[in-house]
């Protein structure tokens, strides 16, 4: 990528997004291009093609996505399905019709089966069921993938699906309802803390087990797969290292210094039991992760107080 190349990253105001315009900022690229949801809403394909038509991006990003924890994906079933539906077509026929050779498309691990053997590698993909808690989003990130793919074998674009392992770091949703597993348990354990209780509610069992990147380690791959010019198809990232849940919840009470108990509520589900990724394609194209959990957590901590103190 030339320095001065256009790359528009959508959603950059998320989690993922903002990490992939620091990374680009950091690495010198001098032309991003962002727009808010009230300046383009992704959802509307007449407008996303005249933005992209307008614009004529060199590169896009796909980080735009309707995301959140599992409570999240089980009851906005159809926000979910539909609204990452009509983001990913429209922002990948879009920019098919406005001439963009180079994009890439931002899944997650959710979309292999349920059941698949561990690690999980990229050719799982479509070979059994999907977790019923988020089916719908899953099913609307293997249509994106598909997109892509299609288009690439049918008209020659280089449209890379990357998909990465469950995410945190700063700018993650802290709400308790909709947030992921990490950010919803450094707020309760922070807020456990002020308020002296002596125990920390934790959905599920404990038992089920998930591999976790710090946000800027993606965003770092995600470029350095586009600096590459990387063109296979689909490419899991991660670190290939999980965790339990009760192993997760007690590094983060170490962090926070919150020294109740744990307890654990059956009535929430556990969603699928495991969940890593095989990287050995991502490894053979000479990439690595950087942060390991405990210091992604405590910046991830210091992230959490600045946005609620
Ligand atoms: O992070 P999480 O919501 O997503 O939950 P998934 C991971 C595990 O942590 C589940 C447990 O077993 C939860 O029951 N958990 C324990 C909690 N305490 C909490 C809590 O306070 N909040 C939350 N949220 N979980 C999502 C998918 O699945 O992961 C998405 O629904 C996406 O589609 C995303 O793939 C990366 O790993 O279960």
């Amino acid at each position: 990528m030339n320095k001065d190349a256009k790359i528009f990253v959508t959603g950059h105001r998320g989690m993922v997004g903002s990490a992939l315009v620091r990374r680009l900022q950091a690495g010198g690229y001098t032309n991003i291009l962002t727009r808010t949801r009230s300046e383009l809403d992704l959802l509307n394909q007449a407008a996303v093609q005249q933005f992209l038509q307008e614009e004529k991006p060199d590169y896009i990003f796909i980080a735009a996505a309707k995301v959140g924890g599992i409570n999240a994906n089980n009851t906005y079933r159809a926000d979910f399905i539909y609204q990452n539906l009509m983001i990913e077509a429209n922002l990948i026929h879009g920019a098919h019709l406005a001439g963009v050779q180079r994009l890439m498309f931002l899944g997650s691990s959710c979309i292999y089966p349920r059941d698949c053997p561990q690690p999980i590698k990229e050719e799982y993909l479509l070979t059994g069921s999907l977790e019923c808690t988020n089916e719908p989003y899953a099913v609307a990130k293997i249509a994106g993938i598909k997109l892509c793919e299609a288009y690439n074998t049918q008209y020659g674009r280089q449209y890379v699906s990357v998909m990465p392992t469950n995410l945190y770091g700063p700018n993650d949703n802290y709400d308790l309802e909709t947030s992921h597993v990490l950010p919803a348990l450094l707020r309760k354990a922070h807020e456990a803390k002020l308020r002296g209780d002596k125990e920390l509610v934790v959905w599920g069992t404990g038992t089920p087990r998930r591999e976790f990147l710090y946000v800027d380690d993606l965003a770092d791959a995600c470029v350095f797969l586009m600096e590459k010019g990387y063109a296979g198809s689909l490419l899991n990232v991660g670190t290939g290292q999980d965790v339990t849940i009760r192993e997760l919840a007690e590094t983060i009470m170490d962090v926070v210094g919150f020294e109740g108990r744990l307890v654990f509520d059956a009535s929430k589900p556990d969603g699928t039991m495991r969940k890593v990724l095989d990287v050995s394609l991502l490894k053979q194209c000479g990439w690595c992760y950087n942060t390991s959990l405990v210091i992604g957590i405590k910046l991830t901590a210091r992230d959490f107080l600045k946005q609620t103190t």
